[in-house]
């Protein structure tokens, strides 16, 4: 660990009475057990209670820690969950380490022999549900080997380590594990496989930050059938009348936040759910954003309202006003899109004690690995196979598509299209990969057919593990054309900056790993730098990553 981090200031000034071996451990303790999110004199909440995920932090750059996979029970209220977790818990334990750091999870697979595949069996659809990898989403290490190894296959009975290096100048901040197999992720992680992973860095340094209390908040839909189970997702997702939905934060409805009228804290929240755009707002309070997917901006954006797709992680200050009680909820008022955001009651948030005067930050350190990727140099890109630095990536659902292997559970397929060096097959006709090419015609370049003709391929535009859709160059740069629909699009590896919406510029543009789209096309610029090797880019709409909306990436020197 080469910078300070907020944990090393701690060490510094002490931790009387605290037990500095106790609290670094690698064993599993709760922030409420040990107070080790308590950074500051100033006595907050008079009743903290709110649940906290039990977290293991790295000693000495080096977090080496053990999970059992399994099948567990969980209650929400007097119902019964019996799903796939990690170490018994929804969610699994929080990983805190520093830049640097060295990352080592065993994890011990104990879920059952998976199910044999059936004749006509076909891997873009729910298969093999007891096999799992571990994704480190948001990460830029290594996307090889034992590291953040999207192809990996965690077998039942097994047992796996995954080890991830962090750079030393990685960018800090909100992350989060879950599993990544292609066929299982969706019910995996509906089952509420998901952890976060923070990266201590300098903006917990920030004195306003430093001083308000740490809170996570870790969102999961959870998808269950009347017996707590997660079904075998059909290509919908739909629920059925008798299946379950709840929105949990760190396992628990709606649960309770206590703050102090004038009380700041510093919320980590992330969307660790398969579907579902969420409207973030609370009930008469601005959002101060201070980063976005763990990416730090630098200067606080004030907010009322912040929409996040499933993959997405924003941090935010809070600064409670009077006595009372308000709901950090999501919102669904048909905007930005006229479907896919859902309205659900979060956090119920009580301001009420003693007031407290505190500051909200007015700087942030910002994201300084990240060099932002200027017109000029788009303008001078070769990259990619317009030749142009550009490509457009377009979601193409076809519905009720006819002879889709005459399985009335997967009438729809989820495809991803235009352009690309190598079509998985054959093209299909009607479909001209050029037309999608004209960058002066925004949106029209998204304009793709919904419903191929019933001659063509239908695994075309699916996900095919032998087939490389881009090759991308290390220190090249390009601008891709995320095209209007309601499917977020998630780059493994590198993050992105978001730069138009709807071809408008973003004043100033916006880091991220997961946009949603929301109907709106956007675009994006990045620049890979530092991993070689095969990743991913695709829906984070989980079911349909595994049944298909997914391409891969090579990224070469
Ligand atoms: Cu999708």
């Amino acid at each position: 660990m080469k910078n300070f981090t907020r944990r090393q200031v701690l060490m510094a000034g002490g931790l009387a009475g605290m037990g500095l071996a106790g609290l670094l451990s690698t064993g599993c303790g709760s922030d409420s057990d040990t107070g080790f999110v308590q950074t500051t004199s100033v006595p907050l909440a008079p009743e903290f209670d709110f649940p906290q995920p039990k977290f293991v932090a790295s000693v000495d750059g080096f977090l080496d820690t053990e999970m059992t996979i399994d099948f567990a029970e969980n209650f929400i209220d007097d119902f019964r969950l019996f799903t796939r977790t990690y170490e018994g818990t929804i969610p699994g334990p929080t990983l805190r380490l520093g830049q640097g750091d060295l990352l080592r999870v065993r994890q011990i697979n104990q879920l059952p022999p998976n199910e044999p595949e059936q004749a006509g069996f076909t891997h873009n659809r729910p298969h093999n549900l007891n096999t799992f990898n571990f994704h480190s989403h948001g990460w830029h290490v290594d996307p090889n080997g034992l590291s953040d190894n999207t192809f990996a296959k965690f077998e039942p009975g097994t047992t796996n380590s995954t080890v991830i290096q962090l750079p030393t100048d990685h960018h800090e901040g909100t992350f989060w594990y879950h599993p990544h197999t292609h066929g299982s992720a969706a019910e995996q992680i509906a089952g509420g496989m998901a952890g976060f992973l923070i990266v201590e860095g300098p903006t917990d340094l920030v004195p306003e930050i430093a001083a308000a209390r740490e809170v996570l908040m870790m969102i999961q839909n959870i998808r269950v059938d009347d017996n707590g189970q997660v079904p075998e997702f059909d290509s919908s997702a739909a629920l059925r009348d008798s299946d379950q939905s709840f929105f949990l934060v760190n396992g628990k409805q709606t649960p309770t936040l206590r703050m102090r009228p004038g009380e700041v804290q510093r919320w980590r929240i992330c969307h660790g759910s398969i579907r579902e755009l969420l409207d973030l707002q609370l009930d008469g309070h601005s959002l101060h954003q201070i980063a976005q997917d763990g990416l730090t901006f630098s200067a606080p954006t004030d907010r009322e309202r912040i929409l996040i797709a499933p993959g997405n992680r924003v941090d935010v200050m809070v600064r409670a006003g009077a006595p009372g009680t308000y709901v950090l909820r999501s919102i669904d008022d048909g905007f930005p899109a006229p479907t896919g955001q859902v309205a659900v009651d979060l956090v119920t948030v009580v301001v009420e004690g003693e007031p407290l005067v505190m500051d909200l930050p007015t700087q942030l350190p910002g994201t300084p690995s990240l060099q932002p990727i200027t017109d000029a140099e788009i303008a001078a890109s070769t990259a990619g196979p317009n030749g142009n630095g550009k490509r457009v990536i377009a979601f193409v659902v076809s519905q009720g598509a006819a002879g889709f292997n005459g399985d009335p559970n997967f009438e729809t397929a989820f495809r991803m299209a235009g352009t690309g060096e190598t079509p998985p097959t054959t093209v299909p006709a009607g479909y001209d990969p050029n037309a999608y090419a004209d960058f002066t015609q925004q949106p029209a370049v998204c304009v793709i057919p919904d419903i191929l003709p019933p001659d063509s391929d239908p695994t075309w535009g699916l996900f095919n593990p032998n087939v490389i859709n881009h090759t991308l160059e290390i220190g090249t740069v390009e601008e891709w054309t995320i095209c209007g629909t309601d499917h977020p699009f998630h780059m493994h590896i590198n993050p992105f900056q978001l730069v138009a919406i709807n071809g408008v510029r973003l004043d100033p543009p916006i880091w991220a790993d997961t946009v949603t789209p929301a109907g709106r096309t956007l675009t994006i610029r990045f620049r890979p730098t530092e991993f070689t090797g095969d990743a991913v880019v695709h829906c984070h709409v989980l079911d349909h990553e595994d049944t298909g909306m997914m391409q891969k990436i090579r990224v070469k020197k």
